[in-house]
This record gives C-alpha cells, sequence and structure tokens, in this order.
C-alpha cells in the first residue's frame, strides 16, 4: 500500500489492547500501513474540528466530540432511530424528526473537514457504518480525491423502504460518491443493485460496477468474520470457568445486544414451547446474556421490559426448586468467559428477524470441542445464514419451528453433530476477519479510476 490507511467509524477502541472483531480485524492493516483510526469520543464536547490523540501505537487513535445535541440528534436520532430501524425492515419504529437529519448531515459535515485536514494524497479511506453515508459526499465537496470505501456491516434496505426518508434519493447518490461499496452478503449487493438499477441517474459497467453521474462505484459483498483462531484457543482455557459452582448443566446459549432485531421475545417463547412438549425429565436451561443498548430510545426501553415480562412468565411456569429453566444476564461478559459459554453449550440460538451477519454464530462455532460439537441454531434472516448453510436453520417467525429445532439440536447424534460443526467451522475458517479486510483493502486499492472524483460538480 502506497499510502495510509485511515479508518473512519463511530466508535473507536479506547484502548490499543481491546480485542473484538474489527479491531483485531484492522489492526494489522492500520498497524503496517502506519494507519489512523478517527472515531468519536464517548464523551460529549463542543462542536469543534479538534481531534484528542488516545495513542500513536501501532497506529494513530484520533477521537472528535459529538456535542450533546448531536449525540440525542445524530447517533440516537437519525443514526439509530431511523437508518437502524428502517435497514432491519422494521418501518414501524422509524422516528422522524428534521432536527435529526439536520444533525446526522452536519456531523459527517465535520468529520469531512477532519478527515480531509488529515488525509494525504496517496492515503486509503475507508469509512464504516450507517453513522457515514453521506461522508464520501461531503469529502467530495472538499475536494478530496483520494480512494474511499464504505463498509455497511447492517443489512441494506429494500427498495421500497428508502420511501420513509424525507429525501429517499440521496441515499443512492451518497454512496455512489464512494468507489466502492462493500456489503456483507451476495443478497445486500442484489437490494443495492434493484436501488440503482431503479434510479434514471444510475448506468451500469461491464463489470457490474455502476457509474453515477460519472463516477464509477464497486459493489461487492465481504462477509465479516472473526479472529477464528483466537476464539478458538479463547475458548480451550479450561482454567476460566464463568459459572463457579453454579453450573447448570446442559444449556442453549443465546448472546445478543438487547435489540429488537435479534428476535429475542420470540426466543423465549420458543424455548418456553418446547418446555411444553419436551422429554420427560429434560431440564435443559436458556442461558441468555443480553448487555443493554441505546435505553434512550423508546424501542430499546419497549423490548427490554418485554423481555423481562417474558423471562419471568417462563420461569413462573416451569421453574422448580432447583431448576431455573431462564438464566437472562443485562450485561456484558468479558471474552474468554464468553467463549468457554459457547464451548460448554449443548447449542446456541440466534434468532434475529434481520441481522448484516450475526457474529455470535461465527464465535459459537469456533469455540466448539471438535470431537462433542453443539449445535447452531441459525435464523435464515442472519446474514451468516447464506453461507452456513449446514447449520439448523431456523424461522424466527414460527414459534413451533424454534421449538422443534431445540429439540432436534438437543437430541442430534453425534455423526450429524460432527457433520454440521465441520461443515460450518470450514465457512468460519474461510471468511475469518482478516480475509474481510484484506480483500475489501485489495478491491479498494484496484476498482475503478480515483480521477472520476477529482472535479465535484
Ligand atoms: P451486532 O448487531 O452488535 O453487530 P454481532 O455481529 O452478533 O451483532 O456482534 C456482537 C458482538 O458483541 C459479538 O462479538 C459478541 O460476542 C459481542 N457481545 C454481545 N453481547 C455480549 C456480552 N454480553 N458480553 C460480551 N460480548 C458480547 C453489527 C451487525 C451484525 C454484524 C456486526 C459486524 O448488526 O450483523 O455481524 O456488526 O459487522
Amino acid at each position: 500500500m502506497a499510502g495510509r490507511l485511515i479508518v473512519i467509524s463511530n466508535r473507536i477502541p479506547m484502548e490499543k489492547t481491546v480485542s473484538g472483531g474489527l479491531v483485531v480485524a484492522l489492526h494489522d492493516a492500520l498497524g503496517c500501513a502506519g494507519g489512523i483510526w478517527i472515531g468519536a469520543h464517548p464523551e460529549t464536547g463542543v462542536a469543534d474540528e479538534a481531534v484528542e490523540e488516545l495513542g500513536s501505537s501501532p497506529y494513530r487513535r484520533l477521537a472528535f466530540r459529538l456535542t450533546e445535541d448531536e449525540q440525542a440528534n445524530y447517533y440516537l436520532g437519525y443514526a439509530n432511530s431511523v437508518l437502524w430501524p428502517l435497514c432491519h425492515r422494521r418501518g414501524d419504529l422509524v422516528e422522524m424528526r428534521s432536527e435529526y437529519e439536520a444533525a446526522y448531515r452536519a456531523v459527517n459535515a465535520r468529520v469531512a473537514r477532519i478527515v480531509a485536514r488529515i488525509a494525504e494524497p496517496d492515503d486509503l479511506i475507508w469509512v464504516h457504518d450507517y453513522h457515514f453515508l453521506p461522508l464520501a459526499t461531503e469529502l467530495r465537496r472538499l475536494g478530496v480525491s483520494n480512494r474511499i470505501g464504505f463498509f455497511l456491516h447492517i443489512p441494506f434496505p429494500a427498495l421500497g423502504d428508502l420511501s420513509v426518508l424525507s429525501q429517499p434519493e440521496r441515499f443512492a447518490d451518497d454512496l455512489a460518491h464512494y468507489n466502492l461499496i462493500g456489503l456483507q452478503t451476495r443478497g445486500d449487493v442484489a437490494r443495492c443493485l434493484e436501488m440503482y438499477r431503479a434510479d434514471p441517474r444510475a448506468e451500469f459497467m461491464p463489470d457490474g460496477s455502476i457509474k453515477f453521474r460519472d463516477r464509477v462505484t464497486a459493489i461487492r459483498s465481504f462477509p465479516i468474520g472473526i479472529d477464528t483462531a483466537g476464539f478458538a484457543a479463547d475458548a480451550s482455557q479450561e482454567t476460566v470457568n464463568p459459572f463457579g459452582r453454579e453450573e447448570p448443566g446442559r444449556f442453549i446459549i443465546g448472546v445478543d445486544r438487547l435489540d429488537y432485531s435479534k428476535g429475542l421475545p420470540n426466543r423465549f417463547r420458543g424455548f418456553a414451547r418446547y418446555l411444553e412438549t419436551r422429554p420427560d425429565g429434560a431440564r435443559p436451561c436458556l442461558v441468555q446474556i443480553a448487555p443493554p443498548t441505546r435505553q434512550q430510545v423508546r424501542a430499546y426501553q419497549d423490548i427490554t421490559r418485554e423481555l423481562e415480562e417474558i423471562a419471568g412468565h417462563v420461569n413462573g411456569a416451569f421453574a422448580e426448586l432447583n431448576w431455573t429453566p431462564v438464566r437472562y444476564i443485562h450485561r456484558a461478559v468479558p471474552r474468554v468467559e464468553l467463549a468457554r459459554l459457547y464451548r460448554k453449550a449443548s447449542a446456541c440460538l440466534v434468532t434475529s428477524f434481520a441481522d448484516g451477519m450475526n457474529l455470535v454464530a461465527k464465535e459459537f462455532v469456533a469455540a466448539q470441542d471438535p470431537g462433542n460439537p453443539g449445535v447452531l441454531l441459525l435464523s435464515r434472516f442472519a446474514g451468516a445464514a447464506e453461507d452456513m448453510t449446514e447449520a439448523l436453520q431456523i424461522n424466527p417467525y414460527d414459534i413451533e419451528d424454534i421449538a422443534a429445532a431445540i429439540g432436534t439440536a438437543l437430541e442430534m447424534p453425534l455423526a450429524e453433530r460432527l457433520r454440521r460443526h465441520e461443515a460450518c467451522l470450514d465457512v468460519v475458517r474461510k471468511t475469518d476477519v482478516a480475509k474481510w479486510s484484506t480483500d475489501f483493502l485489495r478491491v479498494l486499492m484496484t476498482c475503478g479510476a480515483s480521477a472520476n472524483f477529482r472535479d465535484f460538480e
């Protein structure tokens, strides 16, 4: 790579030792090219273009501050009360307010000024996620002609759903200012192309790129993954015992941010339905780890309350003095403990109604004992289901289907568990996070001609 790599994401690792997929993935790319990671500081401040250096080894981390209003209107507002529900097919939860969009545009314009000041001509710029859809538009406006790539971590919205936006045509326009649009799955690419096909401003190039007002943009899928070997090593650390002396016996695990897209109420209902029909003597637990997020947003308060109620009902109906069917934990768990939990579990339940990829599914598979693996129950609406066809795929809208699949998983013979796990592990290994970032950057370095972007009209 000739220049440096500049990564922009809403969240920035506060410590260089933080683990987690994205950080691990970008670590090498950022480290070897003398890279810079720019993101929002968790504490609010004033709306200026100052950045705080959080650390400079092995790459620089620079944080800008959002004001309290921007946190409310850009982050909780437009990003998480408009774009997040829109992309997760929950138009009913979209909250439209004019101050949301204005703040979203203003933050993107300000971050663009910060990036434009820092970027040198040969630098590659990699923008992450729905918080920054219009960042390239703003950068081009400032005359930045570098190659700029965008990766959307969440599902690409359906064409019809875009009509929820006040100016739906800007979505296609903003994205077309990037040289490369990276999406999680082939299904996402199909939806993105459908959007451009319906747009008279877009023209299709022979190589599948689109030409939009004289700018050429490539659109590809790059399924994100995990640090497979690192996660498997964590899962093998036998000295780590997350349960202490309260080991629950056979259990199913669920690990999710507490988000309405993850289908948690139906998961609990499906588990309850299974308990009604289970074989005599079976007393498995559902261990659900769900740290709350975005609690200032109404829809998140509602789902938190709903889930607590359902967990209470299930335990009320089925618990015995020495058996609590649902263990519901409301906080984050250290990664090695999480890895150990996955390994000890007989099955993992992923019930998302919509999900860009779902890394929990991949972590569970990587963490298993290859000689005696647990079973992954995977929503067919998670991006991970596109390649992990040997997981036990479920329909999260269908309680009976979830219940039946739990029964199948808990009774699955070893030979079938081995076969399914091997196939899933093969996918997890082949689509690990290092491949994701190197593939993306390789395509970004070679696609299109950046000269197209020199003149912003
Ligand atoms: P998320 O919606 O956050 O990510 P996911 O991909 O499952 O969903 O990643 C969650 C991560 O958080 C996992 O690594 C998981 O281990 C961790 N986690 C969750 N609960 C935890 C807890 N209680 N304690 C510790 N760790 C916890 C978004 C998209 C996804 C996409 C990713 C990456 O919504 O679809 O896969 O980005 O692109």
